[in-house]
C-alpha cells in the first residue's frame, strides 16, 4: 500500500514537472476567465515602434557566451567536465567524482588569469556581418557573477583582471559600427554573491540582505544601459528562482523605471513575473515583456502556439554548451545544414533565429564556429532576401521547405527537393493572391509555373506547380522567390484552353 501511494506521488511529481514546461511545447493555455493582475504587462503586446518593427526584421543574429568559463573550456588539467556539469559555462558547479580538488575556489580566482591576447573586437563584428547576422546578444555577466565591464558595484569585474580594459564597450562599439544592434545578456541569478539567496527571504536579516542584491541589480542595469547607450535592448536569465519570483513589485517597478530612463529599449519576457509567480505570462496569459524568451534550444512546432507575439529562438552548436568548449569530439554538432533549416524554421514563423558562438580565453572563436559563420554568411549572401524583413506566409506548412513573406512576394526555400523536379504550393482557393511568376535567387532565371488544379473533392486548395529546371544542381537548401498575383478569372482561363 505504502509503495503504491509512494509510486502514485512520484508520478503526481513527474507530471507537475511536465506541466510546468508544458507552456513552450504546445499551444499556450489561456485561463477561462480573466483575473485582476496588478503586475501584469506594462507595454502592449504588440509594439509597433520603429525599434520593435527593426527586431522583428533582423532574422538572424549572434550570441556570443564569453567570461571566465573560457579560460577550463569545459575541461580542467585534462579531465573533461562532461557529465560533471550542467554545461561549459556552468563549470563552476562542476561536481562528483571527476571535479577538481577545491575547485569552485580555482574558478572564482581565474579572473587573474584572464588576458585574451587575440581578443579583436572588431574581427568578431567583421565576422557576424559576414554571416548575415543583423543582431548580436553578449554575455555582460553570467551566472558567476563576473562583470565583462568594469561596474561600479562589485570588485569582481573585468578591470581587475590582467586584460583589465572594457570589454563589453569593444563589443559594443566594433558591433555597432558594423551596423549590428547590441543587446545585452544580464543573469540576474549569482553563484557567489553573498547577498544572493535562491529562497524567498523571510527573516528580517535575509530581507536586508536581498534587498541589497536587488538595489545592486538595478544599479548594474542602470550603469550598463548608461555606459553603452547604443544598446537596443536586455536579453535577461537566471530569473527563476523563489528570491527574485517574490520580488514582483520590484522588479515591475524597475521595468518601469528603465523604460522611462531609456525609450525604445526591448525587454524579454523572462524579466519578470506577476503577483502569483507566473513567469513570461503573466496569469491571465499575457506576455511579460516586449518578445518571447522561451525558445532555449527548442522551437515550436505550429505557428499558433505563438499566439501573435514577437521571440527569438536561441541556438548552441553542440548539443547544450553555450561557453567555450575545447573538445567536441563525440558530441553532434549542428551543421550549417541544420542551422540554415532552423532560421527559416523561425523567420516563417515571425521570429529570429540567434546562433551562439563561445570564444575560448584568447578570445578566438572555436575553429567549428568559424566554419558554420562561413558556410552560414556563403548562403545568406544568395538567400538572405527570404530572411530578412519577412514574415510568416499564412499558408499551410509545406513538406518541401519554409514559406516566408515580403509585400507581393513569396518565397519558399527548399529543402526537400522533389524527385520530379515540380514544386507543388498549396493555395487556399479563394485567395485572391496566387504564384503568378517563379525564379530562383542563385540565378534569377525564370521557371515555369504551372495551374494544377487537381479537383481533389472537398479539397479546399487549388495548386501551382513551379517546374525546376533538371539540370540545377544545388548542394543546399534553394530558395523559389515568387511573385503573387490575382488568379485568372474564369473567362482568362476558357481563353487559355482554347488556344
Ligand atoms: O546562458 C545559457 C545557459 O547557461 C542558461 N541560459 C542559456 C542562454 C541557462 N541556465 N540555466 N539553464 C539555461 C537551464 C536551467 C534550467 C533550470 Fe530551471 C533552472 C532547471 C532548474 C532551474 C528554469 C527553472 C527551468 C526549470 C526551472
Amino acid at each position: 500500500m505504502i509503495k503504491k501511494i509512494q509510486i502514485s506521488l512520484l508520478c503526481l511529481c513527474l507530471l507537475s514537472i511536465s506541466v510546468s514546461y508544458a507552456q513552450w511545447t504546445g499551444p499556450k493555455r489561456k485561463p477561462a476567465q480573466r483575473i485582476e493582475v496588478k503586475y501584469g504587462p506594462i507595454t502592449p503586446k504588440n509594439r509597433t515602434d520603429e525599434n520593435m518593427e527593426r527586431f522583428r526584421n533582423y532574422g538572424l543574429g549572434q550570441f556570443i557566451h564569453w567570461g571566465l568559463y573560457a579560460i577550463p573550456g569545459n575541461e580542467w588539467e585534462g579531465v573533461s567536465a562532461r557529465g560533471g556539469a550542467a554545461a561549459s559555462e556552468w563549470i563552476r558547479s562542476w561536481g562528483g567524482a571527476t571535479a577538481p580538488k577545491d575547485w569552485k575556489n580555482t574558478y572564482d580566482n581565474l579572473y587573474k588569469q584572464f588576458n585574451p591576447k587575440d581578443f579583436d573586437a572588431k574581427k568578431w563584428a567583421k565576422q557576424a556581418k559576414d554571416m548575415g547576422a543583423r543582431y548580436m546578444i553578449f554575455t555582460t555577466k553570467h551566472h558567476d557573477g563576473f562583470a565583462m565591464w568594469p561596474t561600479k558595484y562589485s570588485d569582481y569585474n573585468i578591470s581587475k583582471t590582467p586584460y583589465k580594459k572594457d570589454v563589453t564597450k569593444e563589443i559594443v562599439d566594433a558591433y555597432t559600427a558594423e551596423g549590428i544592434d547590441v543587446y545585452l545578456y544580464f543573469s540576474v541569478l549569482e553563484w557567489n554573491n553573498p547577498n544572493y539567496m535562491g529562497a524567498e527571504p523571510k527573516t528580517p536579516e535575509e530581507k536586508e540582505k536581498f534587498q541589497k542584491f536587488l538595489d545592486y541589480t538595478r544599479n548594474q542595469l542602470l550603469e550598463l544601459l548608461t555606459n553603452y547607450p547604443q544598446t537596443k535592448g536586455l536579453w535577461f536569465d537566471g530569473t527563476w528562482d523563489k528570491s527574485w519570483i517574490m520580488a514582483y513589485e520590484f522588479t515591475y517597478n524597475l521595468e518601469k523605471e528603465l523604460r522611462t530612463k531609456f525609450p525604445g529599449i526591448i525587454i524579454g519576457s523572462r524579466f519578470r513575473n506577476d503577483e502569483f509567480g507566473k513567469r513570461h505570462f503573466d496569469s491571465n496569459g499575457d506576455i511579460l515583456g516586449d518578445y518571447e524568451q522561451g525558445w532555449e534550444r527548442k522551437l515550436p512546432a505550429e505557428f499558433e502556439w505563438l499566439d501573435g507575439n514577437t521571440w527569438d529562438c536561441v541556438m548552441t552548436v553542440p548539443p547544450n554548451g553555450w561557453g567555450y568548449m575545447k573538445d567536441w569530439s563525440g558530441l553532434y554538432t549542428k551543421t550549417s545544414d541544420d542551422l540554415i533549416d532552423m532560421l527559416m524554421h523561425c523567420v516563417s514563423m515571425n521570429g529570429n533565429l540567434v546562433l551562439n558562438f563561445g570564444p575560448d580565453g584568447n578570445g578566438k572563436m572555436h575553429p567549428g564556429e568559424d566554419i558554420l559563420a562561413k558556410e552560414i554568411g556563403e548562403w545568406m549572401k544568395v538567400n538572405s532576401e527570404a530572411v530578412y524583413d519577412v514574415r510568416h506566409a499564412g499558408l499551410s506548412p509545406s513538406k518541401l521547405g519554409y514559406f516566408t513573406r515580403k509585400e507581393n512576394n513569396l518565397y519558399l526555400t527548399v529543402f526537400n527537393r522533389p524527385v520530379n523536379n515540380i514544386v507543388r504550393i498549396a493555395v487556399p482557393k479563394k485567395s485572391t493572391e496566387v504564384p503568378k511568376t517563379a525564379k530562383l535567387l542563385v540565378d534569377s532565371k525564370e521557371l515555369k509555373v504551372v495551374h494544377s488544379d487537381i479537383g481533389l473533392d472537398l479539397d479546399q486548395s487549388t495548386y501551382y506547380d513551379v517546374v525546376l529546371p533538371e539540370n540545377f544542381n544545388a548542394k543546399k537548401a534553394f530558395v523559389i522567390k515568387m511573385e503573387l498575383g490575382a488568379p485568372k478569372t474564369a473567362a482568362e482561363k476558357l481563353m487559355d484552353a482554347k488556344m
